[in-house]
């Protein structure tokens, strides 16, 4: 298939919907080959419908969600772990109203919900059964697992703890998914850890260390590409940034300041930098 590039949805915050055709316009025109769309909570038939207007517009996409304390993979209480299988298995239908074969996010654990201790081993065993019982019946959709910093994680910060949980899950369809920003403030080296996802990386999210324009950071794309090529990378690069275009989801995710003139310049320039670090890497399909 080939490395296909994506612009994730969420830059205009949580909810993709009619008020967003014009962006998705623009995304398209912009040589985008799909988009990355947030789809926890949202009903099916609404995402059957989106699926339609990007059919349309010729853009692919990729889907992203999260957990919650009520539906969390690591929890001790056997009920919120049925709940959170369902909650999955919820999130996979999603993907599949949408037209997606991946949804990708915090989904190993409730989003930014920290226990006053350090996650240990019964934790991991605990979301793996979650995750390997929820892809059993995930259809054709893979589940992405997204390590995020420790601000917004409590049971996966880092690439080591992801490779050993995804061991344990021991599923095809539950794979990971790398996003340079959590790597930027949790690894000693972005791109190693890049590499040391071998065989489990999934999906691939490039995002600066501030959020903001792709190349303006501190981010090393260089090293990170030459990683990517190395383990002859052949899924999505989707572009992440956030913005306060959405003032409450921009204050959920602590985005305090302007980090672009306008989130369609973060798209365009980000296009441009992942397209001329994948032909320099020779990962252009
Ligand atoms: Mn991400």
């Amino acid at each position: 298939m080939g490395v296909r590039v994506g612009m994730s949805m969420l830059l205009w915050g949580p909810r993709v919907t009619e008020e967003h055709d014009a962006v998705l316009e623009e995304i398209a025109e912009a040589g985008y080959d799909g988009v990355e769309v947030p789809i926890t909570g949202v009903p099916g038939a609404e995402l059957e419908a989106l699926g339609r207007r990007l059919d349309a517009l010729g853009l692919a996409r990729t889907a992203v969600g999260f957990c919650t304390e009520e539906v969390d993979p690591a929890s001790p209480d056997p009920a919120v772990r049925s709940a959170a299988i369902e909650h999955l298995v919820e999130l996979a239908r999603g993907a599949e109203a949408l037209g997606a074969d991946l949804v990708g996010g915090p989904i190993h654990s409730a989003y930014a919900h920290f226990p006053d201790r350090a996650p240990g081993a019964e934790d991991f065993q605990r979301a793996a059964e979650v995750l390997h019982a929820a892809a059993e019946r995930a259809g054709g959709v893979t589940l992405g697992v997204e390590f995020l910093n420790r601000f917004e994680a409590w049971l996966l910060s880092c690439t080591s703890q992801t490779v050993e949980l995804l061991d344990a899950v021991d599923h095809p369809r539950v794979r990971a998914v790398f996003d340079t920003h959590h790597a930027h403030i949790e690894e000693d080296s972005t791109a190693e850890a890049l590499a040391r996802m071998g065989r489990h990386l999934g999906h691939l999210q490039v995002s600066e260390n501030h959020r903001g324009v792709l190349g303006a950071g501190q981010v090393p794309f260089d090293a990170v590409f030459d990683a990517a090529a190395r383990l002859r990378y052949d899924g999505w690069v989707v572009v992440e940034s956030f913005s306060r275009e959405d003032p409450a989801f921009g204050n959920g995710l602590r985005i305090w300041r302007s980090l672009s003139p306008s989130p369609m310049l973060v798209a365009r320039e980000g296009l441009q930098l992942v397209r001329a670090q994948l032909a320099r890497v020779g990962l252009l399909s």
